[in-house]
């Protein structure tokens, strides 16, 4: 493949800014155009942040698995298209050529039509990370079905609230999963979720981890025995079905400053040329690179960057199903080298994590295939940027800082691998396309360099969000009322005097742990399902591996004195309600909490105690009760 709009070199970006900035519909159709659409758009951008309204490529009919798969028959038919690394070294990796990818999302896409999935229909896939969750992702593309991901560590609770929200009657499972040395249910806490859902008709259950589960008669089947009744059939083909630009392609739940995670839409050909775009250009693709995305599907870096993006490039797309320090600390090292991997794309949490066990995992390892690096999902330190520049990348290879959202698509801000400078700890500048902006909280734009701000987007780009499932006032009050004509981001942001962008962190009660958005409300509504618990409040903190962690402020009036009982229980029920991601690192038990007079948490006090900034708590005169902000810092844990 080749892609006329790979920018390579900084002369070129700036022209391809101002183009995409000046004629942004000449910019995106042209980029447009190199995909395969069975009937050419009518219009370019239709928009209106207001409502919010926006329309990309309307008109256009395609099927973004005929650009994934199809159309790199000919060409790259027996190119690795996924090599999977199981969880355990020991197992033999599975590869899959464009050729075989391509039958087996055929072959799933007549199981998922065989057990009635239509056109439109919602399905909820709940899988670890093995080749067959990709397989159920592109299935469900095929058929026009709306794929609804959801990561593998959510509890039970929070699938039954994504499936009534969804209203999702289909689902996808394993029986388990693998990750380090643990075996992690999955087919058994589906069957704790659909407890609350009986709308839901089938559920296909994949083979990995041969625990045992109970398959309920009439709604469970098994993912092999479907296959074989297709092969039965003869293996028809699958022919895919035709979508409008505009048709939803997913939906993804993400945590917002509200106690419900919110279903993020993205749809068919905006998302389509984003990915691919942002992917091209940021990791500056050649044909035949290896890209090794560690995310897990179930996010949205791993939608983007281990399906979307790489396989409509016709890439070979490493998927990895365990964890970077099992068996030990060295294995995306051995990882890197068995494949040769080019593009290594992972986590600041991760690499801190890894820069914990020192050099030796990363002696004996030559690392010389790589030639790109990035990091993704929260702001990197300096220390951390510098270890993978010197010990991973050995100085000679670009890492790029990509920032964006799962409401964004795709990476908004970064430096193009190589291409553009890098600068540690920023993202550096906008990619073609995007405009950036900084407000003050009054919303008025802040101008000019060495300033900082709320980071907003103030022109659409292909790949945003186009609403939140089944409440679109929602989405206009979460991401386009705050500021009139803009997206806000929730991000706090600065630009250095060269226009450098270096994203600071959440300012909405957003919490970023180890990449993980998690709402502050939704873990405080957990702790608060506790019988013992009469109030809770929940703020971040800086953690040194995490880089956010979950601090608890807890009224509790249990029956029992035992304070580490306690502790557990409530962590307990938070994994629970949530899932592991959201147990808090801290629980302090406080006799009050601080309000105003109106009875509002007064978060920032509480935020400044989690960080030990005690002298610092500013105004504390409007309390109804000052008294016990003493009481809280002098407990402080
Ligand atoms: C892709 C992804 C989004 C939030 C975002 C921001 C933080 C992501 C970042 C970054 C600083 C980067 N974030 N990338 N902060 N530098 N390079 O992570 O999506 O899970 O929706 O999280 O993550 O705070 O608002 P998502």
């Amino acid at each position: 493949m080749s892609f006329p709009y790979q920018i390579k070199s900084v002369d070129q970006y700036k022209a391809a800014y101002d183009k995409s900035v000046n004629d942004p519909e000449g910019f995106w159709g042209e980029i447009a155009s190199s995909f395969y659409w069975r009937k050419k758009w009518d219009k370019v951008l239709e928009w209106d942040f207001k409502k919010p309204t926006i329309k990309w490529f309307a008109g256009g009919k395609l099927n973004i698995t005929e650009n994934c798969l199809d159309r790199h028959l000919n060409t790259l038919g027996n190119t690795p298209a996924i090599i999977w690394e199981s969880n355990d070294p020991e197992e033999p990796n599975r590869v899959l050529t464009y050729r075989e990818l391509h039958a087996k999302v055929v072959q799933f896409a007549n199981v998922l039509k065989n057990n009635g999935v239509q056109k439109g229909d919602r399905v909820c896939i709940y899988m670890g990370m093995v080749p067959e969750l990709a397989i159920a992702v592109l299935a469900c593309a095929r058929i026009g079905a709306i794929h609804s991901v959801v990561f593998g560590g959510f509890s039970a609770q929070s699938i039954s609230d994504r499936l009534q929200d969804a209203k999702a009657e289909f689902v996808v499972t394993c029986d388990g999963g693998f990750r380090g040395n643990k075996e992690i249910p999955l087919k058994s806490v589906i069957d704790d979720a659909l407890v609350q859902c009986h709308f839901v008709k089938r559920v296909i259950v994949l083979t990995r981890t041969r625990t045992q589960v109970s398959m309920i008669e009439g709604r469970d089947v098994w993912w092999e025995e479907e296959i074989r009744k297709v092969e039965a059939q003869g293996n028809p083909d699958c022919v895919a079905e035709e979508m409008d630009a505009e048709d939803m392609l997913f939906i993804l739940y993400t945590s917002g400053s509200t106690g419900k995670p919110k279903g993020v839409v993205h749809t068919c050909g905006g998302y389509m040329v984003y990915t691919n775009y942002s992917f091209v250009n940021v990791f500056q693709y050649q044909p035949g690179d290896v890209h090794f995305c560690t995310a897990d599907i179930g996010w949205i870096t791993g939608h983007s960057y281990i399906v979307y993006g790489p396989l409509s490039a016709g890439a070979t797309s490493l998927m990895f199903e365990g964890i970077p320090t099992w068996p030990n600390a060295g294995r995306f090292w051995d990882i890197v080298d068995k494949y040769k991997v080019n593009v290594l794309y992972t986590a600041p949490t991760a690499i801190r994590s890894l820069m914990g066990f020192g050099l030796d995992p990363v002696k004996g390892h030559s690392l010389d295939s790589v030639k790109v690096l990035g990091t993704v999902g929260e702001p990197i330190n300096e220390e951390a940027w510098h270890w993978y520049d010197e010990q991973i990348g050995k100085k000679k290879c670009p890492i790029v800082d990509t920032w964006w959202q799962t409401e964004t698509g795709g990476i908004l801000i970064s430096n193009l691998a190589g291409v553009t400078p890098a600068k540690p700890a920023h993202a550096t500048l906008p990619l073609p396309g995007v405009q950036p902006l900084l407000v003050d909280e009054n919303g008025k734009e802040v101008t000019g360099n060495s300033v900082s701000g709320n980071l907003c987007i103030k022109f659409p780009w292909p790949g945003m969000l186009r609403t939140t499932y089944g409440d679109h006032e929602r989405c206009r009050v979460n991401y386009f009322a705050t500021y009139e004509n803009l997206y806000f981001t929730g991000d706090g942001c600065l630009r250095d005097e060269n226009g450098n962008y270096r994203i600071t962190g959440r300012v909405d009660d957003v919490l970023n742990v180890s990449g993980h958005r998690i709402g502050t409300a939704e873990v405080e509504n957990a702790i608060n399902m506790h019988a013992g618990v009469v109030e809770s409040a929940v703020v971040g903190y800086p953690h040194d591996i995490k880089g956010q962690g979950i601090y608890a402020f807890v009224i509790y009036q249990g029956t029992h004195g035992d304070d580490a009982l306690a502790r557990q229980d409530i962590t307990k029920t938070v994994s629970k309600i949530i899932g592991a991601i959201a147990k808090p690192d801290k629980i302090q038990f406080v006799s009050g909490l601080p309000k105003t007079r109106s009875g509002k948490i007064m978060r920032r006090i509480l935020r400044k105690i989690a960080e030990g900034e005690i002298d610092k708590l500013g105004d504390t005169t409007t309390l109804l009760d000052p008294s016990v902000v003493d009481e809280i810092a002098k407990g402080r844990l």
